[in-house]
């Protein structure tokens, strides 16, 4: 029996970073007085702002939550046919493709970074492609010049899934300036939030304003309609949390840095397990996961396992993303879907476990969450 006792509150996958309450309530008096709740108003459009500045892009659309965005992305392109994606991600990414009568083709990952294996994308190639949908997943970056070239080659768009990436930087140019449109997400559990909410950034100032009809009905003025828009509006409360949330996403990345070390030099020297992808020292990244990889025939115990372990102590890990999307009963009858044709994605779901990541958590609660699965291994 383990010595260790069951940590006395719940440990999450992750925890919501909250402002001071009093911040909120002195933002809510600036909206009170103002008189204006949502439909772009000025903690909108300052938002709007602040944030282009942040993630260094130079046009950024808000929206109520970022599949909403992602949804809008597709629209705005006028995407059709068949779309290249990646089977290891949140249901939302071939969703939106799905609901904008896209085929989604699943496309292999690459077993270091988890991210689309872009050497693949040209096999799948059919004249009916309209695009490739990419994740940077966990925030690490794709491969986004071979990406860029393969979309140049073949004249297809280029949309970054980058609700994990806030952030991220390579070379010292944000990440949301790579490929047509870029997607971030603002949900509770994201390092950055405005409780619910996302954005889509790109560099095109005509595809902002085709971008904001689409997120207001398509709704020109008060005597013309001129698109099938939908309501993607981010209301002002949520964008005045939003703006407070700036001031802490900088202190929320130095903290949860400082775990994902203490997590590489307890389960670094562990057979069977596998760190996070370490990036090249142009990217900076934001910490936002901490995943690993657990080989069962060299741990001696299965990622289910070590999940149902964690669970006797009060720690719920997270099998992000397990099951694939391309196990889900709406997308495995595609051809693409079959496991022979995604070799690697299949044994990355079946190893994947996100660990409790946030910045409240001490090094001592790491400590001791490496301390059972170590001893688990035993
Ligand atoms: N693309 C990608 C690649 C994504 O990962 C996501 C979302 C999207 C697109 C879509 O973006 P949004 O439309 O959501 O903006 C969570 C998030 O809800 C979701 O935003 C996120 N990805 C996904 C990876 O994680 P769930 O279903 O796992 O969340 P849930 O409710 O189980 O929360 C996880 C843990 O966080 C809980 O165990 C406890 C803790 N928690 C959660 C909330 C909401 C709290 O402590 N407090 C809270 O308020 O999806």
């Amino acid at each position: 029996m383990s010595k260790i006792e069951p940590f006395a509150e719940n440990i999450f996958v992750t925890r919501p970073v909250f402002p001071k309450i009093e911040e909120v309530t002195e933002k809510l008096r600036d909206i009170w007085t103002a008189k204006w709740l949502t439909n772009n108003g000025p903690q909108h459009y300052m938002l709007e702002r602040d944030l282009e500045q942040y993630l260094k892009v130079p046009c950024l659309s808000l929206f109520n939550n970022g599949t909403i965005a992602l949804m809008v992305a597709v629209q705005s392109l006028r995407l059709q046919g068949e779309v290249i994606t990646t089977p290891f991600t949140f249901a939302a990414t071939p969703h939106v493709l799905s609901w904008n009568n896209i085929k989604p083709i699943f496309c292999d990952v690459d077993e270091e970074t988890m991210n689309i294996d872009a050497d693949k994308i040209e096999s799948m190639i059919t004249p009916k492609t309209t695009a490739i949908l990419a994740v940077h997943v966990f925030g690490t970056p794709c491969n986004v010049e071979k990406i860029q070239q393969v979309a140049d080659a073949y004249g297809l768009k280029v949309i970054y899934d980058a609700a994990h990436a806030f952030g991220v930087e390579i070379d010292g140019k944000g990440i949301g300036n790579f490929g047509d449109i870029s997607m971030f997400s603002f949900h509770a559990t994201k390092i950055y939030h405005t409780v619910e909410g996302g954005a889509l950034v790109h560099g095109d100032k005509n595809l902002k304003h085709r971008i904001d009809l689409l997120k207001n009905f398509g709704i020109k003025n008060e005597d013309e309609v001129v698109m099938t828009g939908i309501n993607g509006k981010l209301d002002e409360v949520r964008a005045a949390i939003g703006r407070i949330m700036l001031n802490y996403v900088d202190g929320e990345r130095a903290k949860r840095r400082a775990l994902h070390q203490i997590y590489d030099e307890e389960l670094g020297d562990v057979d069977g397990i596998k760190l996070m992808p370490k990036c090249a020292e142009n990217v900076n990244l934001n910490y936002q996961y901490y995943v690993i990889r657990i080989d069962e025939n060299i741990f001696g115990k299965s990622r289910d396992e070590v999940y149902t372990e964690l669970k006797k102590f009060n720690v719920y890990a997270r099998k992000y993303f397990h099951p694939l999307c391309s196990e889900f009963t709406c997308y495995r009858q595609l051809n693409s879907s079959h496991v022979e044709n995604l070799p690697v994605a299949n044994v990355i779901g079946k190893q994947v476990l996100s660990l409790p990541m946030y910045g409240d958590l001490t090094a001592e609660d790491v400590r001791k969450i490496c301390t059972i699965i170590k001893e688990f291994k035993n």
